[in-house]
């Protein structure tokens, strides 16, 4: 199949990635990078996926992401796209496997914790068979890059736009898997929607690892409303709507008043340490990662 590739959607309900497993590109999030990815295409094939949009809409800018002159074909709907796509594949290409991704992963970092070092953290450290779950937003967008050859994993993300589904969908995978471990990537403004979740992963002594991306910031409505064009320099009011830290949430007390053990961390190498004895011992574990802001 000379020249095809294989992308999935920005918000994919499962996928499962890591060394070993076919590399599936995500479609980017943001409309200018998903547009450079789809560049040249002459046809789009959909298999349980709809046409792409952008998430926003810029004024000025196209919504739609089929570059022009591109056709697109409906292969499949959700129901029956695996069989599908194999069938397609078999037609096309018989004999052919897909790619797979070789094993690798990043060097530890040392020094400053940023969402970039603390992505190469958890690629370094990522255990066999995890299930990720990531709400990290603004925080996750190293992610992909950084755990691309850590040992095969399952990615769960929202597929919508409505946040706080992490840690409801972390307590449900590790019930739903028991033995394998949950990693759930969260930052604080979806946090704060369905924190309550932190005690049923107490109470049912689930194998879930929060780390909670402490930005004190919606960082990525800052960013848009600057990308959408509502002024290069947004008022006191508007910032002062996208700001949590006042007051500062302190997340190592509100995981340990609903029976998680916390602990905060300010550099790559407490990071690691906090992952690694997270992993090793039964039971929820919460790391609040102070992070920087991507805004500054
Ligand atoms: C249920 C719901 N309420 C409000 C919003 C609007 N919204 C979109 S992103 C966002 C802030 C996300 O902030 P945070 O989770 O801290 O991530 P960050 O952008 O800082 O990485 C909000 C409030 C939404 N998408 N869903």
């Amino acid at each position: 199949m000379t020249g095809a590739r294989l992308l999935c959607e920005t918000f994919p309900a499962r996928l499962e990635r890591g060394a070993g497993v076919p590399a599936i590109e995500r479609l980017a999030y943001f409309a200018e990078a998903a547009t450079a990815q789809l560049e040249g295409a002459k046809h789009l094939v959909l298999a349980g996926a709809k046409s792409p949009v952008s998430f926003f809409a810029y004024p000025g800018m196209p919504s739609d992401l089929v570059p022009g002159g591109c056709e697109v074909h409906v292969l499949a709907r959700h129901d029956g796209a695996a069989a599908a796509l194999r069938a397609l594949a078999d037609e096309v290409a018989p004999g052919t496997e897909a790619a797979v991704a070789a094993a690798s992963r990043p060097e530890l970092p040392r020094g400053a914790l940023t969402s970039a070092s603390a992505a190469q953290v958890i690629g370094a450290l990522l255990p066999e068979r995890a299930i990720i779950v990531d709400e990290a937003n603004t925080s996750g967008l190293l992610l992909p890059q950084a755990t691309a050859g850590s040992p095969a994993h399952d990615v769960l993300t929202l597929t919508g736009g409505a946040i706080g589904y992490g840690i409801p969908a972390a307590t449900g995978a590790a019930v739903a898997a028991p033995d394998r471990p949950v990693l759930c990537l969260e930052s604080d403004g979806s946090a704060m929607y369905t924190i309550s979740g932190l005690w049923t992963q107490a109470r049912e002594n689930l194998n879930v690892t929060t780390v909670l991306y402490d930005n004190n910031a919606y960082d990525i409505l800052r960013i848009e409303l600057q990308r959408v064009g509502a002024g290069s320099t947004p008022g006191p009011k508007a910032l002062d709507l996208l700001d949590l830290s006042r007051p500062a949430m302190d997340f190592v007390k509100i995981a340990e008043g609903m029976g998680v053990p916390a602990r905060r961390v300010g550099t790559a190498e407490e990071f690691a340490d906090a992952l690694r004895a997270a992993f090793s011992q039964d039971g929820p574990h919460l790391i609040d990662a102070a992070v920087p802001s991507l805004m500054g």
